[in-house]
């Protein structure tokens, strides 16, 4: 029997893509069609994985960053032997099929990362790629390099004019990521047409330009010239590659290749039956024949890489039993032994010491005392570090010539930081947390939707969190930026009052394991306050009775982060006054909704209905908490350039303002 060619490899990925798309009737068969030879190339003779063990740390890492050629991954990951069937690609972006319509982890094995939002998965990569530098770094030994491999990535033009991309791979180039090798889809063609009209970059230059090593004119259809291309790319190890592919979008369409129409749409079943005729391909839908699903079939190969490395760690284990406890335990997203007793330490001294001082500096504070405990920690911080607080004593900066380290200066790149994070907590062995000023939240919004879309650890820092800010003003102040975060499914957003709670909102972000967490800090200092044992345990159920009163309470307050210590002033001043005034702290929604109902009514007792919200902070959202007949301070407009005190008065985010509305409700005026 004749062995496959090549042609006929990618064959299978186009026929299995354009059918795939047409059984739908909906899917992109154009990027996987026209970047199936580059694919069978890299898939075939390159990348190091296992399909049957998918999690194996060292394998490469593939990421499709132009996830809408889902298709060209799903394929590739059903013919090399991953847990994806021939019926699994037939429900193609079918309800609860394992081939959604972009690609999605934690729902199809080998899915290295959930791309679609286009710029993201190169975001991705360059984290993963930092990952392995540092982890390598920290790791291998002589004769060891048990943390040691490459991150591919495959990305088309609409990566390249997102901004993120710009960010991450300028970023990378600095960083001399030399083991991160991207593809590029140069097809000229994105949604609209021919993009020479809206994107003209000279993109080699680009890249150069960053510090990259480019790969130009390579004919992504011609097998060797992509062979050459790699082996190219895999001898610089100093600096990231991008190797320039021109392709044809939608190859072997006789009619639609090269066009527009082929990017986003089934080809329609006469061009389908077209494209079978032009490229030899005889076979119905679904079927490949066993010729070329043995050609394709990965399995030996990558259970014979895993057990060589396998070999090599176990050896690495007797002569550094310590280091492979260590990055077992850092894979296993195991905390140290000593881990609760050291945190219930500091949060019972910090309880005792009673320090007025801003979240922020707390949070500095949580970090020098744990940081020693959890090397995992990989700290950054996107040129705010000083106003941020997110480095520590302990924080070592990874530059190009040293990634011996656990902080990162993602400099002025919000988006890239925090997609970069995601992709170094999707690479495993890290915990990694990044700050920035909350307002600009807005800038890195939609990674931190995929963090929490992909429940993964990652830990933004957001300081400045209100407008106790002050001076920077109303573009600095964030108003509308905690009902976001709020309404994002699967975050858990604290805003922690004082010094305890951010403790205990630290030690909740650690030890959530499925999901990512956002801690919103002060600026300005706030006051500590007292509890009593039981109330600092409550701490971590999100929400709890801060400021108890004699009997049923007549009113309710709630509030968070700095707001919390003017509703204690204000309750307090009704102490003489007759009127039972209870505080509730509530520094994370999301995890006091998820108590129990005999909790939550112990704290919001549901027979009182007069109830007070304070939060300086867009007010939708609260009346959730504060019921039909509950009031809310918060503030709906943009804020005020002037000292904090100002700003609060200006804006009605006062004890007066607090004691007033409780007069108004108490007395029936509300
Ligand atoms: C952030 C983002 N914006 C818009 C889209 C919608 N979209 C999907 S593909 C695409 C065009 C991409 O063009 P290109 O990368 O050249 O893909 P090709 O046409 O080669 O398949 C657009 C605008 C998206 N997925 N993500």
């Amino acid at each position: 029997m004749v062995a496959p060619n090549r042609r006929q490899l990618a064959n299978v990925i186009r026929a299995l893509s354009m059918d795939a798309v047409q059984k739908a009737n909906s899917g992109h068969p154009g990027a996987p069609m026209g970047m199936a030879d580059i694919a069978q190339v890299l898939w075939q003779d390159y990348l190091r994985h296992n399909p049957t063990s998918p999690e194996w740390p060292n394998r490469d890492r593939f990421i499709l960053s132009n996830g809408h050629g889902s298709m060209l991954l799903y394929s590739l990951l059903h013919l090399t032997g991953y847990a994806l069937t021939i019926d699994d690609l037939r429900a193609f972006r079918q309800l609860h099929s394992k081939t959604p319509g972009h690609p999605e982890f934690g729902i199809t094995p080998g899915v290295e990362t959930t791309t679609g939002p286009l710029g993201q998965g190169i975001g991705n990569a360059v984290g993963m790629a930092i990952a392995e530098r540092v982890l390598g770094a920290t790791f291998n030994r002589e004769g060891f390099p048990i943390v040691d491999h490459w991150t591919y990535v495959f990305l088309g033009d609409g990566c390249l004019m997102e901004g993120i991309s710009h960010e991450v791979c300028s970023l990378a180039g600095t960083l001399g990521l030399g083991k991160l090798i991207a593809f590029w889809d140069d097809n000229g063609i994105s949604i609209d047409g021919p993009v020479k009209r809206w994107f003209s970059d000279d993109t080699p230059k680009r890249f150069e330009s960053y510090g990259w090593q480019v790969i130009k004119d390579v004919d992504g259809h011609d097998a060797h010239s992509v062979q050459k291309a790699i082996d190219e790319a895999r001898k610089n190890t100093t600096q990231p590659t991008l190797i320039c592919c021109k392709t044809t979008i939608g190859f072997g369409a006789p009619n639609l290749q090269g066009k527009e129409k082929c990017h986003g749409a089934a080809l329609g079943e006469t061009e389908v039956a077209a494209t079978r005729e032009a490229l030899g391909w005889p076979y119905p839908p679904f079927v490949v024949p066993d010729e070329l699903k043995q050609a394709w079939d990965a399995r030996e190969k990558g259970a014979a890489l895993q057990h060589a490395w396998e070999a090599l760690f176990e050896q690495y284990a007797a002569k550094y039993p310590q280091l492979a406890k260590e990055l077992k335990r850092r894979f296993a997203k195991a905390l140290p032994d000593n881990w609760q007793e050291h945190m219930s330490a500091l949060l019972a001294q910090t309880q005792q010491q009673s320090k007025t001082l801003a979240t922020r500096k707390a949070s500095q504070l949580v970090l020098e005392s744990m940081g020693e405990l959890l090397p995992e920690l990989l700290g950054g911080s996107a040129d705010l570090t000083e106003s941020n607080l997110t480095a520590w004593g302990g924080s070592k900066v990874i530059t190009h010539e040293n990634a011996q380290g656990n902080y990162i200066h993602y400099g002025v790149r919000e988006f890239g930081m925090a997609a970069m994070m995601n992709g170094m907590a999707l690479y495993g062995g890290f915990i990694p947390y990044g700050g920035t000023f909350l307002t600009f939240l807005d800038y890195m919004r939609n990674a931190v939707r995929l963090a929490a879309l992909m429940q993964q650890r990652t830990i933004f820092v957001f300081s400045h969190d209100s407008i106790g800010l002050g001076e920077d003003g109303p573009t600095h102040q964030p108003i509308e930026h905690l009902t976001m975060l709020r309404a994002t499914p699967g975050l858990h957003t604290w805003r922690p009052c004082d010094a305890v709670e951010t403790i205990v909102a630290w030690q909740a972000a650690i030890e959530r394991k499925d999901g990512p967490t956002t801690l919103c800090l002060t600026r300005q200092a706030v006051s500590a306050q007292p509890r009593t044992p039981s109330q600092l345990i409550d701490i971590q159920k999100g929400g709890y009775v801060l400021l108890t009163c004699e009997g049923t309470p007549q009113v309710i307050l709630i509030s968070t982060g700095s707001e919390v210590e003017l509703c204690v002033q204000a309750a307090k001043s009704f102490q003489d006054k007759g009127v039972a005034i209870q505080v509730v702290s509530l520094p994370c929604c999301e995890v006091f909704d998820k108590q129990d109902m005999a909790y939550r009514d112990s704290v919001l007792a549901p027979n009182v209905k007069m109830r007070l919200a304070v939060e300086a902070g867009a007010s939708l959202g609260w009346h959730k908490y504060v019921g039909e007949q509950g009031r809310i301070i918060g503030i709906d407009r943009y804020g005020e350039s002037a000292p904090a005190a100002e700003v609060y008065a200006a804006l009605g985010i006062t004890v007066e303002h607090i004691v007033k509305t409780i007069n108004d409700m108490v007395s029936g005026v509300l």
